[in-house]
């Protein structure tokens, strides 16, 4: 049995992995709106993957004993000035989310909750591998800069990266 105070904290990450699925989808529109089609279909199959991480989650809070909650999910930024912009926002947000993942790993440690602490190495890595893959398409962006052909290539490099992972 999880202390209340584990089980509200994770319900608050239950309530991030939606808003970062949200926020990933809402991107996918204006990519395709823009005509980026590799880029929403990567944006796509990233939403699906925050809705595994919150699913993750809400397991786990359920098997312990506590309820997991869904509270109310922000809306999510749906303009952005170019690709690079969106991208580098979607940096951003996985900073973010490693320091929420990081200070819940420590709220488990320091309260001795053993069974949190191991379920949490799991985003721990996660987060690394989300971290390393949204600054390398950010580099990537940057080094062939913005033009149309070169954006064209990245569109390519997008849709790619969909269909492997
Ligand atoms: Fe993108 O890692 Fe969950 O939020």
């Amino acid at each position: 049995m999880l202390a209340q105070a584990m089980i509200d904290k994770l319900n608050e990450q239950i309530n991030m992995e939606f808003f970062s699925s949200n926020l990933y989808l809402q991107m996918s529109a204006w990519c395709e709106d823009q005509g980026f089609e590799g880029a929403a279909k990567f944006m796509r199959k990233h939403a699906d993957e925050e809705m595994g991480h919150m699913r993750r989650l809400f397991t786990y809070v359920s098997e312990t004993g506590g309820l997991p909650l869904i509270g109310a999910i922000a809306a999510p930024q749906a303009q952005y000035a170019s690709l690079l912009a969106l991208v580098e926002h979607t940096y951003e947000h996985e900073q973010l989310i490693t320091r929420n993942i990081n200070a819940l790993a420590h709220a488990a440690f320091s309260n001795q909750d053993y069974s949190t602490f191991n379920f949490l190495q799991w985003y721990v890595a996660e987060q690394h591998e989300e971290e390393k893959l949204f600054k390398s398409i950010v580099d990537k962006i940057r080094l062939v800069g913005e033009d149309g052909k070169a954006l064209f290539f990245i569109d390519k490099d997008l849709a790619q990266l969909a269909n492997e992972s």
